[in-house]
């Protein structure tokens, strides 16, 4: 595959929309194209699975059924965009991808790391993440940011230990893989945070990181 596909994760509310709008017009304006997509989501059957997933009347959802329809929807989206972008050339901004279940399904659900990575790889079918964004936000924060938007989903309802316990899954697993996923400090303004993403990917690309 020849194009570039790159993740974006962090807890609810670290700003991740935001980046992925700056970060497409920092390449687009050098010439890439690209293609934003998101998880749960991204497409009609990914997108009917999120308001399953998302919907508060589902409270008492399975952890095990919550774990495989974000597999399911995650199967279809690279079936149907991520892969056919990326083997067009295209640069896939992925708003989430499978670092985000094994954070919430795994450190914040309790669910077993095997059966998650063995999931991972059905539905990923070979596409992986060359650079991932993790933008660090204490749990607090993050919700507080999120919930400024309205009603909280299903799982923005959860719990601050719930969310604490996914930031620890999330920044465990940027310990465990520093060359591909980078750490930003998510509670720093805006354009401090952009000017960390247009720095780690302009190695990738072999660009300068200004503009
Ligand atoms: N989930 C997802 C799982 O449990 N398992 C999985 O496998 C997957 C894929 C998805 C939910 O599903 C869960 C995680 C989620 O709970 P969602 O609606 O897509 O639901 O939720 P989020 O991905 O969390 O999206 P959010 O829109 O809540 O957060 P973002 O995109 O990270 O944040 P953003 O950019 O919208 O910003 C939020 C607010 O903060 C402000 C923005 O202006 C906005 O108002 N902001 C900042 N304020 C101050 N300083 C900054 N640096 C700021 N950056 C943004």
């Amino acid at each position: 595959m020849t194009g570039r596909f790159i993740t974006f994760e962090g807890i609810e509310g670290c700003g991740k929309s935001t980046q992925i709008g700056l970060l497409r017009a920092f390449l687009e304006a050098r010439g890439q194209r690209v293609v934003v997509t998101r998880e749960p989501g991204g497409a009609p059957v990914p997108e009917a699975i999120r308001a399953i997933l998302l919907d508060r009347a589902h409270a008492d959802m399975h952890p095990v059924a919550e774990l495989l329809l974000y597999e399911a929807a995650r199967a279809q989206l690279v079936h149907e965009v991520i892969r056919p972008a990326l083997e067009a050339g295209a640069v896939v901004l992925c708003d989430r991808f499978a670092d985000s279940t094994t954070a919430y399904q795994g450190a914040g659900r309790g669910l077993p790391r095997d059966a998650l990575d063995s999931l991972h790889r059905l539905a990923t079918q070979g596409v992986w993440p060359d650079l991932t964004f993790l933008l660090d936000l204490p749990a607090g924060a993050g919700l507080e940011r999120a919930r400024g938007r309205g009603e909280a989903d299903r799982i923005e309802a959860e719990s601050i230990a719930f969310h604490e316990r996914v930031r620890q899954g999330f920044l465990g697993l940027a310990a465990g893989e520093p060359q591909r996923i980078k750490i930003i400090d998510a509670a720093q303004p805006v354009e401090t945070v952009a000017g960390a993403v247009c720095a780690g990917i302009a190695a990738l690309f072999g660009y300068a990181a200004t503009g």
